[in-house]
């Protein structure tokens, strides 16, 4: 895969080099390139903001630098490699849609995507316009706060997307135990010592009966998502679970109707 990301402020994606990404980069699986969006004006004083049309507060990125970035980006990939597909332009914007694991997996899938890193209040808006006669748009969010630009975004994003690529995560088990996720929260895990500053590992972990532990982990899971994310169970699929895992959701204080759970009023 190729990532290209342009930015006011190219030294906020160094972390990019390092770790499971940069071990990437290295190996040749992801050929990823960061441009300052300041080598595509033309002024002497490099500028890439300017005064909102209507009026308010803050600065706008104006087009025309991000014009030409984006031209420089999206017109190298297809020289010379009979391109098919547009690349995906993922724009950040507290505006967009909302990023997701679903969403990672889609881009995974993708052969070039490039990353916008908006600053101030934003791109002018016809930039996106424009840029669908070459990309694929996609305004996305991390998630409902507000940062100040896209970069934190584009970090979060590369690296959901990168260590899905063939080859990245080193232990592709980790993967596909994530993919039977069902979508709960996860268990919680524990390592050596077994007691420690007087809290001990739960005794069925070291039971080596598996069974129990599967059993264990699973109930674990439904007790934190009931507890921190009870959202995630209005999808979840009970229609076909054993007795303990449907006693298990009665002592969470949930009823299981036509598969679905439901949350009792009284609990
Ligand atoms: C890209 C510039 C900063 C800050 C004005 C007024 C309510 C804010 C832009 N999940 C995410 N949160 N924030 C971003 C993000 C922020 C960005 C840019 C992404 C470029 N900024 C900024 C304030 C405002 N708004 C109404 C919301 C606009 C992001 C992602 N991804």
């Amino acid at each position: 895969m190729r990532i290209d990301v342009v930015s006011i402020f190219p030294e906020y994606l160094a972390p990019l080099e390092l770790s499971l990404i940069g071990k990437a980069r290295q190996d040749g699986l992801l050929k990823l390139t960061v441009h300052d969006l300041r080598d595509f004006t033309t002024d002497r004083h490099r500028t890439v903001d300017d005064t909102p049309y209507g009026g308010g507060a803050g600065m706008v990125m104006k087009p025309e630098p991000w014009a030409q970035a984006l031209g420089a980006v999206a017109g190298t990939a297809a020289a010379g490699e009979g391109e098919l597909r547009k690349p995906v332009l993922i724009v950040p914007s507290p505006a967009g849609e909302r990023f997701t694991q679903a969403i990672a997996h889609e881009l995974a899938e993708e052969e070039q995507l490039v990353f916008a890193c908006g600053r101030y209040e934003g791109i002018d808006e016809r930039v996106l316009e424009w840029a669908a006669d070459h990309f694929t748009v996609r305004p996305m969010s991390l998630g409902d706060y507000v940062l100040n630009g896209g970069e934190v975004a584009v970090l979060a994003m590369v690296e959901a997307i990168g260590r899905l690529l063939p080859g990245v995560v080193g232990n592709p088990e980790s993967l596909v135990e994530e993919s039977h996720s069902d979508g709960l929260l996860e268990y919680p895990v524990y390592t050596k010592p077994s007691s420690w500053r007087g809290r001990d590992v739960p005794a069925v972990l070291l039971s080596g009966n598996h069974g129990k532990i599967a059993q264990w982990r699973r109930h674990e899971q439904y007790r934190r998502t009931a507890e921190r994310r009870p959202d995630l169970l209005e999808a979840f699929d009970a229609g076909t679970l054993p007795r303990a895992d449907r006693t298990a959701f009665a002592d969470l204080g949930y009823d299981i109707e036509d598969g679905r759970l439901r949350r009792r009023a009284d609990a």
